[in-house]
């Protein structure tokens, strides 16, 4: 360890060390590194205890794995292999050769995401991620990756994404990995440049990734053409999406109709995408106009048609089987006990009502259910996260907000302290969106919406009052990005007087935004990680910085100092531990300690308590800031 600390240490990289120079970085002993695991890990569950749980833990079962009878995920050909052997053409000849329909599964991204706030941790993930490749052996694809799970996973769950990735890699040999990407605005909140697209396209790529699908959260195309051609470069599966809004049922509402999405459709098929997706995030598409929708697109454009829905209104499973009926190719649904509400519709009801069809997915329910049954024994952990919701709401259709923020906005809500306002904040989204024009409402447009019409709420700001009451106050960031054309233009423009009052004199552009960014230096960042955090930056640490500046920098300084957690179980990670109770953390691989935690003082005078514990068998005692 001693040596290999000191090959690596970025100063001796660079040639500067003098005689002072081990002294100095004490760090390089690797025999601290024992001691240092543990009073990091302390200091982590000290403050869960103190500051979150006050040593109030509920019972939490271990979700039991089920068994794979000696099957091994290596020996399965799927769909990876058909890619991998015959390339993308290949693969979509294969898919238009199905007559059964193909299904993805949501579970690990947008389940989770719409459901619980993205919160699943890799350790729950890689668990159930062989027997996922042997039980789910004949699915289309396991959409695992993209949209939000590689902020939080970094913000909030301090692990990598990257990692994730990987390690499910190597577990699931067998099915695509499909990962959502917002075209320009990557896995963020905003336009990137180019260069930072392109890379992340290759990185992912490399890492694991075998299907994008891409969105522009404006339906812009230009948003998307980057990602599209780096994807086919990259000798991936490039899924351009339409981003559904509106109704195509209700004549009354001409903005996006379905002639709009058949023109937009063709474009996407002439940028060279591989399959159309159909994005409905906010769960619009009714069941008679799924059918209508796709059985128009099958007679219009010639590439595989992949529906993905949510079921926010309950409606999502007839929206799924009329589009079967209707000739989709593939669709999105969520093991059953990860689905419904916000989430993807269920995947063993859908398997189950289409058997003895024509387009029998023919997969096993037995073993679908193993796996169902253990995503709803990891559940409860996540408990926190989840929305309250109990039944479908009709409401949605009026509202139009996406699955995952419709989870988030209750939260959101209550952060600024207006919980109470949640109905009206619901009904001023609604109105902003008039006001807007009536825009594609996705991450990141769904977003500024959001954030605009807590302002309003916030502000006691109404359409009528807002061009004289705001004149002189400063909108929030988003909604000001928005405004200067800084995530794409809205179809049909912004609308002026709206604009001028956001806007205060700046002039918006109107260009395509990575015209105008120049090029992120990576070796500049690269740098900068290297001199701040002295490490050697890998390309995707180099990435991850360049995509969420603070938020990776947040993730850096959390591991230096609480260590690396991904080991730690969830129950632990939320939880923390009850007085009395022994955990086994594993704090490196291969490393474990036994915690107990004995007792918890009264706060001293300067608010400081004192836990007690035993670390294998050993006391110790460490004080922990109450911050209440
Ligand atoms: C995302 O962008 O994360 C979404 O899931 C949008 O629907
Ligand atoms: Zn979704």
């Amino acid at each position: 360890g001693f040596l290999i600390n000191v090959l690596n240490h970025p100063q001796f990289l660079k040639g500067e060390c003098h005689t002072g120079f081990i002294e100095e970085n004490p760090d390089l002993i690797s025999l601290n590194h024992k001691s240092d695991d543990e009073s990091r890990i302390l200091k982590f569950l000290g403050n869960v205890v103190v500051n979150e749980t006050m040593g109030i833990k509920m019972q939490y079962d271990v979700p039991k794995v089920p068994k794979i009878d000696g099957i091994s995920p290596r020996d399965l050909s799927g769909t990876k292999q058909i890619l991998d052997t015959y390339g993308a053409d290949g693969l979509v000849n294969w898919i238009k050769d199905q007559q059964k329909v193909l299904l993805t599964d949501t579970t690990m991204r947008d389940a989770h995401q719409s459901l619980m706030a993205t919160r699943i941790r890799t350790k729950d993930m890689i668990k159930i991620a062989e027997a996922t490749s042997v039980y789910g052996k004949d699915f289309f694809s396991l959409e695992m990756w993209g949209g939000a799970t590689f902020d939080v996973a970094y913000r909030f769950l301090k692990e990598s994404p990257w990692e994730r990735l990987e390690e499910l890699r190597k577990r699931v040999p067998n099915i695509l990995f499909q990962m959502l990407i917002r075209g320009a605005n990557g896995v963020g909140y905003k336009n990137y440049p180019d260069n930072v697209i392109r890379e992340f396209i290759k990185e992912s790529a490399v890492s694991g990734i075998d299907v994008f699908r891409i969105f522009d959260s404006l339906n812009e195309l230009r948003g998307m053409e980057i990602s599209i051609d780096q994807v086919i470069k990259s000798g991936k599966i490039a899924e351009a999406c339409i981003c559904y809004t509106g109704d195509i049922l209700d004549s009354s509402k001409e903005k996006y109709n379905l002639n709009y999405y058949i023109k937009l459709a063709k474009e996407i098929e002439k940028t060279g995408a591989h399959i159309l997706g159909i994005k409905d995030m906010s769960a619009l598409l009714k069941p008679h106009a799924a059918y209508k929708l796709i059985s128009a697109l099958k007679d219009e454009i010639g590439i595989p048609i992949h529906l993905h829905t949510h079921d926010t209104t309950g409606n999502g499973g007839a929206t799924v089987l009329m589009a079967v009926e209707a000739g989709v190719d593939i669709v999105d649904t969520a093991f059953n006990s990860m689905s419904g509400l916000t989430s993807q519709p269920a995947m063993n009801s859908i398997v189950a009502a289409l058997k003895n069809t024509e387009r029998d997915p023919g997969i096993d329910l037995k073993g679908l259910q193993k796996i169902s049954d253990y995503w709803e024994a990891v559940r409860p952990v996540y408990g926190k996260y989840e929305s309250g919701l109990k039944s479908g709401s009709a409401e949605i259709y009026k509202y139009e907000i996406p699955g995952g923020q419709y989870s988030n906005l209750k939260p959101q809500v209550e952060s600024f302290g207006l919980g109470h306002k949640f109905t009206e904040i619901k009904e001023m989204y609604k109105t902003v969106n008039e006001m807007f024009g009536d825009i594609v409402k996705v991450t990141p447009s769904s977003k500024v919406v959001g954030d605009f019409a807590i302002f309003m709420v916030q502000n006691h700001l109404t359409s009528e009052n807002i061009y004289e009451k705001a004149e002189k106050m400063a909108f929030p960031d988003s909604v000001v990005a928005y405004f200067m054309g800084m995530i794409g233009q809205p179809m049909g423009g912004f609308p002026e007087k709206l604009q001028k009052l956001v806007l205060k004199g700046e002039k918006p552009i109107t260009k395509r935004p990575g015209e105008l960014l120049s090029d992120e230096d990576f070796d500049n960042i690269a740098k900068h990680l290297k001199d701040k955090f002295e490490f050697e930056p890998t390309k995707k640490d180099v990435l991850s910085y360049a995509l969420y500046p603070e938020v990776y920098e947040g993730f850096l300084k959390f591991i230096a100092e609480y260590g690396d957690l991904s080991r730690l179980g969830s129950d632990v990670f939320f939880h923390g531990l009850s007085e009395g109770e022994i955990i086994e953390a594993a704090v490196a691989e291969g490393r474990s300690l036994m915690i107990k935690l004995r007792s918890m003082g009264k706060p001293d005078l300067e608010g400081n308590r004192t836990l007690v514990f035993e670390v294998n068998r050993n006391r110790r005692e460490i004080k922990v800031k109450d911050k209440n």
